[in-house]
C-alpha cells in the first residue's frame, strides 16, 4: 500500500492530488464523476474533503471511491484531530469505505503508538495559512511523525523552508503540499522544495477550463522533476 500513491504518480507522471470540496454544482456527485473522468489520466490522487463529504455523505462517497479503484489513490481529508480511540475508529471506518489513505492532524499528539491499519496515514504537521502555533511547534510535530511511522506528512506549499525541513527529518516518508494555485504557491514549487505530490483544489475545479488549468500545472511539475 505505501508505493500505491508513488506508482500512480510514476504512471501518470502526474504529481497532482485533487481536492474536492466545494459542493459547488447543483449536482455535486454526477458533476465530480464528469469531471474525474475527463481529468483522472492526469491526476496521481483525489482528496476528499469534509463539505464534501458532507454533502454526499458516506456511501456516495464510498462508491465514487470504488468506481475509480485502479485509476485514481483516493485520500480522506476529514480533519481527524480526537483522542485517540475515537481517532483509531475513524481510521477503521474510513478504510472500509475503500479509502487508500487518510489525513490525521498531529497537534493533539493523542495517538501514542503507530496506528495499525492497512490504508496510509499523512500526519498534518504544518498548514498553508498563518497557523504560528502549530508552527512553533514544528519540529516537536515532525519527531513526532517520525515516531508514529506514518506513510508521510502534510506540510503547506506556501512554506517551501518547512517543507525542506520536514524533508531532512523525515527521509523517505511522502511529503503533500496543499496551498498551490488558489492560496499562492505557484505548481511544482512545493516539489522543487522537496515534497512529493501536490494537492490543489480550486484553481482547477473552478476553473472554465478543468483540463487545461491542470495540464499547465502538471506540466510545471515535469519540469521540476526532469531538473532534478
Ligand atoms: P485549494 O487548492 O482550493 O486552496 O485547496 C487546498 C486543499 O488543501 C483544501 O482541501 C484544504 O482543506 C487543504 N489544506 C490546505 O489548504 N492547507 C492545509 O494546511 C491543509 C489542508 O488540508
Amino acid at each position: 500500500m505505501p508505493g500505491k500513491l508513488v506508482n500512480f504518480g510514476e504512471r501518470k507522471q502526474s504529481w497532482v492530488i485533487l481536492a474536492l470540496d466545494f459542493p459547488k454544482y447543483k449536482d455535486f456527485l454526477s458533476e465530480t464523476y464528469r469531471l474525474l473522468e475527463k481529468l483522472s489520466n492526469m491526476l496521481a490522487g483525489v482528496k476528499i474533503g469534509l463539505p464534501a463529504f458532507l454533502r454526499v455523505g458516506p456511501e456516495e462517497i464510498g462508491e465514487l471511491a470504488q468506481a475509480f479503484k485502479g485509476e485514481l489513490y483516493f485520500l480522506a481529508d476529514l480533519k481527524l484531530a480526537d483522542i485517540e480511540d475515537v481517532t483509531l475508529e475513524e481510521i477503521m471506518l474510513i478504510e472500509s469505505m475503500g479509502f487508500d489513505g487518510a489525513i490525521i492532524h498531529l497537534f493533539p499528539q493523542c495517538i501514542s503508538k503507530p496506528p495499525r491499519t492497512d490504508i496510509d496515514l499523512y500526519g498534518l504537521v504544518s498548514m498553508s495559512c498563518r497557523a504560528s502555533l502549530i508552527d512553533h511547534h514544528f519540529q516537536d510535530l515532525l519527531d513526532y511523525a517520525g515516531s508514529l511511522r506514518l506513510t508521510g506528512v502534510v506540510v503547506g506549499a506556501t512554506k517551501p523552508d518547512m517543507i525542506k525541513r520536514a524533508r531532512e527529518r523525515l527521509g523517505e516518508a511522502l511529503i503533500l503540499s496543499p496551498g498551490i494555485g488558489f492560496q499562492g504557491a505557484a505548481p511544482g514549487s512545493a516539489l522543487k522544495a522537496g515534497a512529493d505530490f501536490e494537492i490543489v483544489g480550486r484553481s482547477v475545479v473552478f476553473s472554465q477550463d478543468p483540463l487545461g488549468e491542470l495540464s499547465r500545472i502538471v506540466e510545471s511539475q515535469r519540469v521540476v522533476k526532469r531538473g532534478n
